[in-house]
């Protein structure tokens, strides 16, 4: 995105100089729905991004604009009310919620714009809101520590958007750096970078461009049910927390003669956790050839056990799994749709994508779209 057209496009709307962020849209390696269970994610903040446009307002004013990108102009927001359309949201909750810890702000204008693609996984949602608390925070100085702008928009995401989201998403997109993974650890939130040295190899992320309805309601279930695995094992165990302390000889003995599926989900997330701690491993090794055996495992367990996944990322991780050149795949991010992220050898993507592109929509009436994505650096200024 051009930021000289971001500036043109704000001072045409608010005849106003704005200053201008820029906010990442995020992929993840390995370590699906193990945040919100005290374990670690391996994220990447890419290069795709939200693009803010803000200035001050004289009065006390809210207004937003988007057109290209998303659809909405809402003006004259004075109370921080959740609204009908949900990236209004987005921005609103954030305001909220930086009101909500005593932050001061004014009235604002607000332009958006973007190339995350909407609903494939690759956290547009978490990439508005961080754009817009380090947006605020920048317009009226209000030194807001950087793990405070990831808190707040992953705060805002709860109560604006109704998704009890865990943190990867905010974590990924504030703290993102060009060419690395960031191995975070949910519980003490305390991070170290990995390089990803990827040698001849790309990660590409087909979209299968379905986002299934139940996706926000069933991510919800799913924590719910881990939190029941986690009391059942706690009668027993008091210092249990979350999943994150958890292994599976106690959910054999406290939760799997209560509930088999309960089982079934808590069992992939202490299998997950582990996954990833042997991943960072192979990573920091150059162990592509084992990352991307992990990445096919993983695939299996959100598919069968932890059920997220559906029929459209289910082809395409089948459709790629006996090929050499994909060392690993699997759907990414909370499921239901979006993308699946492969490892690919570099020459071959081009003819991987027209032939998977074919057998998609032979398949599903649909198009497959694919994009090739490079790691960048997290949330900032933008000129
Ligand atoms: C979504 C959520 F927002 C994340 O917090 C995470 O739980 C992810 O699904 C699953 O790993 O992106």
């Amino acid at each position: 995105m051009n930021a000289q057209q971001l500036k043109n496009t704000f001072k045409k709307l608010f005849n106003a100089e704005p200053l201008l962020v820029r906010s990442p849209g995020r992929i993840n390696i390995i370590g699906e729905h193990t945040d919100y269970n005290g374990g670690f994610v391996m994220p990447a903040a890419i290069d795709k991004a939200i693009y803010v446009a803000i200035s001050k307002r004289e009065d006390d004013e809210i207004h937003l604009f988007s057109e290209s990108y998303q659809q909405f102009d809402i003006s004259s927001v004075k109370n921080l009310k959740k609204s009908e359309n949900s990236w209004a949201n987005y921005i609103l909750g954030v305001a909220d919620q930086l009101k909500e810890r005593g932050y001061k702000l004014g009235g604002f204008n607000f332009y958006i714009d973007g190339d995350v693609p909407l609903g494939a996984g690759l956290s547009s949602s978490a990439a508005v809101e961080c754009a817009t608390g380090f947006a605020l925070d920048q317009l009226f100085s209000l030194s807001v520590p950087k793990m405070d702008i990831a808190l707040i928009a992953q705060k805002a995401e709860q109560t604006f958007a109704g998704v009890n989201c865990g943190i990867m998403d905010q974590f990924a997109s504030v703290f993102g750096k060009k060419d690395q993974a960031i191995m975070l650890d949910c519980r003490s939130m305390k991070h170290i970078y990995i390089p990803l040295k990827l040698d001849g190899y790309k990660l590409l992320l087909l979209n299968t461009n379905v986002k299934h309805a139940l996706a926000d309601s069933a991510y919800n279930k799913r924590r719910a049910q881990c939190e029941q695995g986690v009391a059942w094992v706690k009668e027993h165990y008091p210092n249990v927390n979350t999943l994150r302390d958890v292994d599976l000889g106690m959910l054999d003995a406290y939760v799997k003669p209560k509930d088999e599926e309960v089982y079934k989900k808590c069992s992939f997330v202490v299998k997950e956790i582990g996954r990833l701690l042997t991943a960072s491993e192979q990573l920091e090794n150059g162990n592509l050839q084992g990352l991307g055996k992990l990445m096919f495992e993983t695939h299996e367990g959100l598919s069968k056990d932890y059920e997220v996944s559906c029929k459209e990322l289910d082809f395409l991780v089948d459709a790629v799994k006996p090929l050499d050149d994909v060392l690993g795949a699997r759907m990414m991010g909370g499921g239901f749709g979006g993308c699946t992220i492969n490892i690919v050898k570099e020459d071959k993507i081009a003819g991987l994508i027209e032939e998977l592109a074919a057998k998609y929509q032979l398949e599903f009436g649909l198009k497959l779209d694919a994009y090739t994505v490079q790691t960048d650096n997290g949330t900032s200024l933008y000129n």
